[in-house]
């Protein structure tokens, strides 16, 4: 299991108090298919995705950049049983959706650069690694049903 100091607990949970998930999320998710082109693939159906500005303006993009985020309050909630929580969903992603786990870090990183700009000089070196530890095992979680 996973161990958190009081610091990390606090910090994971201040930071999602704050963040605009819907303004974080869609960020996110757009730097990611802009900055690794690959991962639009598996978004096949979401329409016009040609460049950054219409990654950004597609309204499925920020639509699913909320439903990770939501994805991920789950987490936030249950620090201490990531991996369990997220069963479901890791098989949804290896079984069904066929998503390269490699792919769930890119996102991940995504994530702490807009959380970073959004957090501006609240988001110390202290506060990154908390968040970097955090989406880790996220991450780890997400790849736990792949084969
Ligand atoms: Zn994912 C879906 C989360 C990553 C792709 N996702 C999903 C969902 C969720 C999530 C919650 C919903 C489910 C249901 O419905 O049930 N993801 C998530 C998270 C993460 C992720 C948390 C990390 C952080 N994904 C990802 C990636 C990718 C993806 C990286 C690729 C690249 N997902 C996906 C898809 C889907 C999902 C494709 C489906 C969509 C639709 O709508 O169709």
């Amino acid at each position: 299991m996973v161990e958190w100091t009081d610091f990390e607990r606090a910090t994971i949970q201040d930071i999602f108090s704050k963040i605009d998930y819907a303004s974080v999320g869609h960020q996110a998710l757009s730097r990611c298919l802009v900055v690794y082109p690959w991962t639009q693939r598996y978004f096949g159906n979401f329409g016009n995705l040609y460049n950054a500005a219409a990654i950004l303006g597609n309204p499925n993009v920020a639509a699913h950049g909320l439903t990770v985020m939501r994805g991920l309050e789950k987490a936030v909630k249950n620090m201490d049983n990531i991996k369990s929580t997220y069963t479901e969903l890791s098989v949804l992603h290896s079984e069904k959706l066929r998503v390269d786990p490699d792919n769930f870090r890119l996102l991940a990183d995504c994530i702490t650069i807009v959380t970073a700009s959004t957090l501006g000089a609240s988001f110390t070196a202290e506060v990154q690694a908390a968040l970097q530890k955090f989406l880790a095992v996220v991450v780890s979680a997400l790849g736990k049903q792949y084969q």
